[in-house]
């Protein structure tokens, strides 16, 4: 299905008088908004292909009804949530979930709902048909030389189907590590590893990033080979300047100070992109900014502030992602529900008065700083981030919108009640 631009206009019209309403009421509190509206509209986060099926947990699987199940219908099902909130243009396949047999083909129909293909993602955490050897102990990391090459080779794989459709990165997650003290040598781990995304590296086109996602823990259950961002770093460097750390917000142990680590890795040139989510425990990978709010506007706030310092343009000097897999919820309402998480911390960031800070700061006047932060922390933005939706032609709600409509509803009917989305 597609939605049609009168549904959208009838429903911000329905929308409209409440909304200029309190959008005139924070208007008038801002120092530029319309430079923050245009930032926002310019904002585009791009929706894993694999976010929109429902997520398992080991213990089981309960699917949504109408899910999609071949990559034709995971395209249909971003082209949604982009005519509803106009931010998330762009779409990251997983290979082998989503190959893409006729590139052209599924250009054309991404191109046809304003898309274009965020990062390929490489998978060699499971074993596929007709595999020669297995992922059971670990792929680049692994003690077999044989292994480490059918790995590579699937990398490079993945990077001529992402070239095929404009990719311009590959995010290699490993779920290489150990689960037994003495299981790996941790030195030769590195080193294979290392040597195996040199191999991958040598054969990204020279318009392409290298995203190295760490993560410090699952599936194994004592070490993991690239566990945390000193780690990563430590592989980008080594690589070149084509390779980058990549930042999930659920791979870390608890409490870390992530704004902290976005801003040194910002600050070095090798902070490549996120993937967001939000979590209690672990890799809970939840609605982004659904418990953690304030880490994820602190994020934002080191963001700009090391994006400005170095020149680059907030839309395009990062990759944005979410990353997600959700086992409750509509999979499309909970990324709706993230695309605008993200745009209100963003939102807020963009309030943060940065010369005041600086100020604060330089005279160690911590309750100044604190106050500064918490002040546009604590603003109402969602009528800014609803008036630039509205202005990108997006619905002033896109969630009200996709349930009074009955997307789901008309997504079953179309697909069956069964339909299944292959992936996690
Ligand atoms: C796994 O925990 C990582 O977050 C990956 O980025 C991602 O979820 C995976 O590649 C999807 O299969
Ligand atoms: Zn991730
Ligand atoms: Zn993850």
């Amino acid at each position: 299905m597609k939605l049609d631009i009168n549904q959208i206009e009838q429903h911000n019209a329905s929308l409209s008088e409440a909304h200029q309403r309190k959008f005139d009421f924070i208007a008038n509190e801002i120092k530029d908004v319309e430079a923050v509206i245009e930032k926002l509209q310019a904002f585009q986060i791009a929706i894993p292909s694999w976010a929109l099926g429902t997520g398992g947990t080991r213990f089981g699987r309960f699917n949504g009804p109408g899910e999609p199940s071949t990559l034709e219908q995971k395209i249909e099902d971003v082209g949604l949530l982009h005519a509803l909130n106009k931010s998330s243009g762009a779409i990251s396949l997983h290979i082998p979930w989503d190959i893409p047999t006729d590139a052209q083909k599924i250009k054309d129909l991404a191109a046809s709902y304003d898309l274009t293909f965020d990062a390929v993602n490489s998978n060699t955490f499971q074993d596929q048909a007709g595999q020669e050897f297995s992922y059971k102990y670990g792929s680049l990391h692994h003690v077999d030389a044989r292994v480490r090459k059918q790995a590579v080779d699937h990398n490079i794989e993945v990077i001529k189907h992402g070239e095929a459709l404009g990719s311009k990165s590959l995010t290699v997650w490993l779920a290489d590590g150990s689960s037994f003290p003495g299981q790996l040598n941790f030195r030769e781990a590195f080193q294979n590893t290392l040597s195996s995304l040199q191999e991958i590296y040598a054969a990204l086109p020279s318009d392409w990033k290298l995203f190295v996602e760490y993560k410090a823990f699952e599936p194994h259950f004592y070490s993991t080979t690239i566990a945390d961002w000193g780690q990563s770093l430590l592989l980008a460097s080594k690589l070149g300047d084509q390779a980058y750390t990549l930042v999930d917000l659920g791979h870390h142990l608890p409490n870390a100070n992530i704004e902290q680590i976005v801003s040194l890795l910002l600050m070095e040139g090798k902070l490549g992109g996120f993937h967001f989510n939000d979590s209690k425990y672990a890799d809970d990978d939840l609605t982004a900014g659904s418990i953690k709010p304030y880490q994820l506007f602190l994020i934002f706030n080191e963001l700009i502030d090391g994006l400005d310092a170095r020149g680059l343009d907030h839309a395009t000097g990062l990759g944005w992602m979410i990353d997600a897999s959700h086992n409750l919820k509509d999979p499309l309402v909970d990324l709706l529900q993230s695309v605008d998480a993200i745009k209100l911390a963003y939102a807020q960031a963009l309030l943060v008065d940065r010369v005041s800070l600086k100020q604060a700061q330089q005279e160690n006047n911590i309750i100044k700083a604190q106050e500064i932060l918490q002040d546009a922390f604590r603003t109402d933005v969602r009528p800014i981030v609803a008036e630039a939706r509205k202005r990108s032609g997006a619905a002033i709600d896109p969630v009200a919108l996709f349930t009074a409509l009955n997307v789901r509803g008309q997504l079953v009917q179309e697909r069956g009640e069964k339909s299944v989305a292959t992936g996690l």
